[in-house]
């Protein structure tokens, strides 16, 4: 008799396999390392079932950390030729071999709903991690801010949303004339029409050789890193880390000085996103201070981080009538929609998610359970894909993927 595999035995089985050992590696083949914020949502989806496990996620990524704080956007365990640009590359000076940028910031925050499923497990765990965590909260502070309090990213891959429209006019402005010969790996695992360009290829090595350079010294990238734009992604993230972090502190009576005085600030800078012409949350050039013009998941982050908007509630209600999938990377009324190129235009589980916490959280019960139930069919329809086409559902990128399954597990099954 054939066994019946349920979708949340699929899911559980897609975290194992893809288990290295204290981290998980986002998808075999095409990510062969552990990446931050793909790490937190893992730690969630472990959590359903092995929350000792849960933790070790945390553990292991904060044991990449900086001595300044920082903690990188991937940490290189053990080498594999599969993925480019690898440790040699990145010359990250961390106690593991790394990259030198980091990610959004979301591990307080799926720490502190770990938390919540067992407190009894978790508090030695949590008071453990917290300054580490706090010591990154304040990295932030130091060296990401913009004038407003926004949070910027430094490298399109910083943010997460490697080829988003956000950070077109940006990326323009970076020469990459002299980038020198290289050999991507990515476009060899899955199909290349739902990968970055060489264009963009091209700008995310150089401004990794500019980093590089200069061993990712913060103070002096300041001037050298000619992208530095305000993001949506990384200001809803911190804001809502940040008060995370003090309820947690609250909780388990920690540390955690000036904690209000930054909310206040990240707050300020959050709001400060929103572009009165496009009537959304965008991303704006720190440099030269020009919008985007973009209507992205991220843009959908703001009751994640605490930040009401009528406005955007209303664009979410039309998202859910008119788009057959949850929220897209991209809005597809704008011109730049491109419903398989990666992040500009496909829809992510995680981000939904994430927005459908938000949500919930700020009393809008009813959207958060309609995203949550049009992630729960794309996923049973579809598999757990990295991403897939907002319009028709279609898979795209790698397969049997950690947050996808994580999702499935914590929230949409
Ligand atoms: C994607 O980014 C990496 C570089 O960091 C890549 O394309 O090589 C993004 O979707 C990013 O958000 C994600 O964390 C990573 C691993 O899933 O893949």
């Amino acid at each position: 008799m054939n066994h019946y595999t349920s979708p949340s035995e699929s899911a559980r089985n897609i975290l194992t396999a893809n288990d290295r050992g204290g981290y998980t590696i986002p998808t075999s083949g095409l990510y062969p390392y552990q990446w931050n914020w793909d790490s937190a949502i893992a730690a969630l989806g472990f959590a359903e079932f092995d929350i000792d496990r849960a933790w070790v996620e945390l553990e292991t990524l904060f044991s990449g950390q900086w001595a300044d704080g920082m903690v990188p956007h991937i940490l290189f365990h053990n080498p594999d030729p599969g993925y480019f640009p690898g440790p040699d590359v990145w010359g990250g000076i961390g106690p593991i071999p790394s990259s030198g940028i980091t990610q959004p910031p979301l591990a307080a925050t799926m720490a502190r709903r770990i938390l919540d499923m067992d407190a009894e497990a978790g508090a030695k765990r949590m008071r453990a991690l917290f300054p580490a965590m706090l010591a990154w909260h304040r990295w932030i502070m130091k060296w990401r801010l913009d004038d407003y309090g926004a949070v910027c990213t430094t490298h399109p891959w910083e943010a997460g949303r490697d080829n988003a429209p956000d950070w077109d006019s940006a990326m323009a402005g970076i020469d990459a004339s002299d980038v020198g010969e290289y050999q991507r790996r990515d476009t060899s695992h899955v199909n290349s029409d739902d990968r970055p360009t060489k264009y963009d290829y091209d700008r995310y090595i150089k401004l990794v050789q500019i980093g590089r350079e200069v061993r990712w010294d913060q103070q002096k990238l300041l001037t050298l890193n000619p992208f530095r734009v305000a993001d949506p992604t990384m200001s809803f993230t911190t804001l809502r880390a940040a008060r995370d972090l003090l309820a947690i502190s609250a909780q388990l009576g920690l540390e955690a000085d000036g904690l209000h005085a930054d909310i206040a600030r990240l707050d300020a800078g959050a709001q400060s996103l929103w572009n009165d012409t496009l009537d959304a949350f965008d991303a704006r050039d720190a440099h030269s201070g020009e919008w985007a013009q973009s209507v992205s998941n991220a843009s959908y982050l703001c009751w994640y981080a605490g930040i009401e908007s009528p406005q955007m509630l209303e664009r979410l209600k039309s998202i859910l009538t008119t788009v057959p999938h949850p929220i897209p990377s991209y809005d597809p009324n704008l011109p730049k929609f491109d419903e398989r190129r990666y992040w500009r235009g496909p829809t992510w589980a995680f981000m939904n998610m994430l927005a459908g916490f938000g949500l919930a959280g700020m009393g809008h019960g009813v959207e958060a359970e309609a995203l949550r139930l049009k992630t729960a069919r794309l996923i049973a329809g579809h598999g757990f894909a990295e991403y897939f086409d907002p319009i028709t559902g279609g898979p795209a990128g790698g397969n049997s993927f950690t947050w996808t399954a994580a999702v499935w597990l914590h929230w949409a099954g």
